[in-house]
């Protein structure tokens, strides 16, 4: 048990030779955060301190909850963030006034946008210079935060901070989840808290008083209710006479940790599942029941059921979906634009329970040879997949002439080792965070998971720079929970120049975290083959290869693959053990894959400095959604590849391609040729 400041312990204090507020101001709101947090369980904060904030930051460490302190405060959040997803805990994060709120702030959306349970303090300047902007790091972040927060609250006076906490915490773990925060500024920090009975409110102190454990020993749970037992007979009855239903397992399965429930549900049912984001394991990918993705005949299904799913973006908004049976945590994740047989609005693990209650005592688990069927074609369409997914990335592997002569990797062939060496020398244990835009679509379908909490993404943000953060947070999580598997963290190079100086928080802890890597030298390089050229020719002739500007000789819009990330655990090595590794041939990534996680489990960080094909592109990039981004560039500019995504997906957007001859989408897993270029490239990127 760490030693408690002498504040947060009475019998201490009787020992003082001068009591406690008559040399310093006591009580103290520092005081009062930390016994929140304490109340609410919280053991690690994640921030970086300030002037304005130390008051509350170290009255935290000084009543026993770690301080982990990073460089840059979106990384910290990011670090809440990995932390809660991992534990299902609500996590603290901090930030001083001015820069270090504003820093949080794009890791702050992304956890409204993910639902993550963060309560973030803040610093906050005094009121009287409210407008003026003639104070030190003047903003007023209650304000900024709105926007992405379930509640931003400038706090005054010191005597409402602990029930505004409270409410805190309860706020953030009531579904939809997602983060608070409050601004303690100068006024209420230092305000006397004796200043009370001149308030009004000392005429009715009940309204605004904190009452210690309000829910007696479940203080700390998030509220759980169940649905409407009306829902719950008709959604029973809609799925016992589906003939081919499928269900896909949303974050909330997660979030409510109803794995147990949902693997009783698909036992009892036989309804083949996917899951998605932080629901990815909710029940182990290795079910024999888990289909990833939809299988080819999706369009057969008769129900959907969207277990706690938020259904957006990246889930077509259910288009081309069935009617559905919708299981949602709260009114917000009941989707108007489906098609819907019944709604059970209520805790997941909760309504789980309840709809398999009703389901053994209707008999409806009497399944007929029809569910039976359908059951064993979408094992027998996984198992297929599993092994053409295999064929696939092996076709590229380090017996491809390509890959024979260049020192550079594929991403699809890399995915499947990670996917192999993950089960060898874990079961599949263990969990990643993508970062890194091209190895997300390559490595999604051939990652396989057994633990819910285990695929960590920036979810609808869709930014870089995260997987630095959540690595360390979830890894942290993973230690509490008395968990040593390595974590691999998939970065880009771009999330790396956003966000790697933090890497030294994970070498101070030993954190056992790969973060392996996909250099291909940029943001998207592949990108400029179909809609710039090899030379990004489109753009101005300051920003062109080959181009000069202030004297300077242009080299477009790349890094030098030659960047040496792995060369960071030079740079680190002082703060403990980490390895850096160049990997750049095929046919040695496995072992040193092995190599890392065998660094990481014993001693502590590894970067796998991976040089990749700069050839290759996510194939959302000739897909339709960026062949609107770039509906704008003139066709006779573009390269063959941009004309051939155009043509095939803009159809009836842009009517006069209707007329012209088919070009059908190139094979995004084929590494572009040097004959297809059609001229020259300036800089030789084969070498
Ligand atoms: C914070 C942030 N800035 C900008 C973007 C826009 N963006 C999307 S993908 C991408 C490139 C990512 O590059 P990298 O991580 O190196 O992956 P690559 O595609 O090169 O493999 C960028 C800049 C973003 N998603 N997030
Ligand atoms: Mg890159």
């Amino acid at each position: 048990m760490p030693k408690l400041g002498i504040e947060f312990d009475e019998e201490a204090q009787k020992q003082l030779e001068i009591p406690l507020g008559e040399r310093e101001l006591y009580p103290t709101v520092g005081k009062y955060v930390a016994e929140i947090l304490r109340e609410q369980g919280v053991t690690v904060a994640w921030g970086v301190p300030g002037g304005h904030i130390w008051h509350f930051v170290d009255a935290i460490s000084r009543i026993g909850i770690k301080l982990v302190i990073f460089g840059h405060e979106q990384n910290a959040v990011y670090a809440a963030e990995g932390y809660t997803q991992v534990t299902q805990k609500p996590a603290v994060a901090f930030g001083t006034v001015g820069p270090g709120t504003g820093n949080a702030f794009s890791a702050m959306q992304q956890a409204f946008l993910s639902n993550s349970p963060i309560i973030f303090l803040g610093g906050g300047i005094e009121q009287e210079h409210d407008n003026l902007y003639n104070t030190i790091q003047e903003s007023i972040m209650a304000e900024f935060f709105e926007h992405v927060t379930k509640w931003a609250q400038r706090c005054f006076y010191p005597w409402s901070v602990k029930q505004f906490l409270t409410r805190g915490f309860r706020i953030a773990t009531t579904a939809p989840y997602g983060p608070v925060a409050f601004e303690l500024g100068v006024d209420c920090l230092f305000m006397k808290d004796e200043a009370r009975a001149h308030y009004w409110g000392a005429f009715f102190p009940q309204h605004a008083d904190y009452l210690p454990d309000w829910r007696q020993e479940d203080t700390r749970k998030p509220i759980a209710s169940g649905a409407d037992p009306a829902s719950i007979e008709k959604a029973a009855k809609a799925i016992c006479e589906a003939k081919k239903p499928f269900m896909i397992l949303g974050d909330y399965a997660a979030w409510d940790q109803a794995g147990p429930e949902l693997e009783e549900f698909i036992n009892l049912t036989q309804i083949p599942f996917n899951t998605r984001r932080i629901g990815r394991a909710a029940v182990s990918e290795k079910h024999e029941l888990h289909h990833r993705g939809f299988p080819p005949f999706r369009n057969e299904f008769d129900l959907m059921l969207p277990i706690g799913l938020k259904v957006g973006f990246f889930d077509g908004y259910a288009g081309g979906w069935p009617e559905s049976v919708q299981i949602a945590p709260s009114n917000d994740y009941v989707w108007t634009y489906i098609n819907t047989k019944a709604e059970l609005v209520g805790n997941t693990k909760v309504v789980m329970k309840q709809l398999n209650e009703c389901i053994k005592k209707n008999g409806y688990d009497q399944i007929g040879p029809e569910r039976t069927e359908w059951a064993e074609r979408c094992k027998k369409s996984m198992s297929e997949a599993i092994e053409s997914r295999k064929a696939r990335a092996y076709k590229y592997g380090p017996d491809h002439p390509r890959y024979q002569s260049k020192d550079v990797l594929h991403f699809g062939y890399c995915s499947q080792i990670i996917r192999e060496v993950n089960e060898e020398l874990y079961g599949s244990a263990v969990r990643v965070s993508i970062d890194g835009y091209t190895m997300s679509d390559f490595v999604m379908p051939y990652l396989c998971f057994t633990r819910p909490g285990s695929c960590i993404t920036a979810n609808d943000q869709a930014g870089v720079g995260h997987g630095v953060g959540q690595a360390i947070g979830a890894s942290i999580g993973d230690l509490e929970n008395g968990s040593r598997i390595p974590f691999l963290s998939l970065m880009g190079d771009s999330g790396m120049c956003n966000a790697a100086m933090d890497i030294h928080v994970a070498v101070q802890y030993k954190l056992p975290i790969v973060y392996m890597i996909s250099n291909n030298g940029g943001w998207m390089p592949g990108m400029k083959y179909p809609w710039y050229g090899p030379n990004w020719d489109i753009l101005g002739d300051q920003d062109i290869v080959g181009g000069k500007w202030l004297d300077i000789d242009i080299t477009g819009e790349e890094r030098s693959l030659d960047t040496r990330y792995d060369k960071l655990a030079d740079v680190f090595a002082g703060n403990g053990p980490i390895l850096g590794q160049v990997c750049n041939r095929e046919e040695k990534f496995r072992e040193q894959l092995k190599e890392a996680y065998d660094h990481a489990e014993k001693h502590g960080p590894v970067l796998m400095n991976c040089l990749m094909d700069q050839h290759l592109v996510n194939k959302a990039v000739i897909g339709p959604v960026y062949s609107l981004m770039y509906v704008h560039l003139p066709w006779d500019e573009l390269p063959l590849r941009g004309k051939h995504s155009r043509r095939s997906t803009m159809k009836g957007f842009l009517p006069a391609l209707d007329n012209m001859p088919e070009m059908p989408v190139f094979d995004s897993w084929e590494p572009l040729t040097e004959e297809e270029f059609g001229y020259e490239p300036k800089l030789d990127y084969f070498k």
